[in-house]
């Protein structure tokens, strides 16, 4: 079953020069790039898209952090295509992360971890008209 999801390189690996290493990983997977574009994310982009961390200690942090410079953002679709990146990306804190996944290679702090991705079919729908217009997706 093919899926969406929203993913996001993060401001933090937009400036270690991992635009290309993180699409790669994903194309060579057999992953689809159906939209992308990169951006600086609004305050309101950025409590529309972490809506379920508003309330968190660390929501200043991850809002000053997230909005603090160009990401790129991007529609990647294929079989199962969430659970693929959630398992490519490596878990939230880099430090429990494998090494060969995306977080356990190239982060070592659990803010700033490089990728995000959708965490389900639900949140990709909603991630994604955060960011793209059905016109923007291919
Ligand atoms: P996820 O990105 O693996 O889905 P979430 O728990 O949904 O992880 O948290 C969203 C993002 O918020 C994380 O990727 C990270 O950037 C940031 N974050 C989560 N927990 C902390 C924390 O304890 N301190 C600082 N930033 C955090
Ligand atoms: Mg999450």
């Amino acid at each position: 079953m093919d899926q969406k999801s929203l993913v996001l390189v993060k401001p933090d690996g937009v400036r270690k020069h991992l635009i290309g290493e993180i699409i790669a990983r994903f194309e060579r997977r057999g992953l689809k790039i159906c939209a992308l574009k990169m951006l600086v994310m609004s305050k309101d982009q950025a409590k529309y898209h972490y809506a379920e961390h508003v309330d968190k200690p660390f929501f200043p942090e991850l809002e000053a952090f997230i909005t603090g410079g160009p990401l790129v953002a991007m529609v990647v679709e294929g079989p199962n295509a969430i659970k693929a990146i959630r398992t490519m990306m490596g878990v939230t804190d880099p430090i429990e992360s494998t090494p060969g996944s995306i977080r356990g290679d190239f982060a070592l702090d659990k803010g700033e971890n490089v990728i995000h991705g959708s965490d389900s079919p639900e949140a990709a729908e909603r991630e994604i008209k955060n960011f793209f217009t059905p016109e923007e997706i291919y």
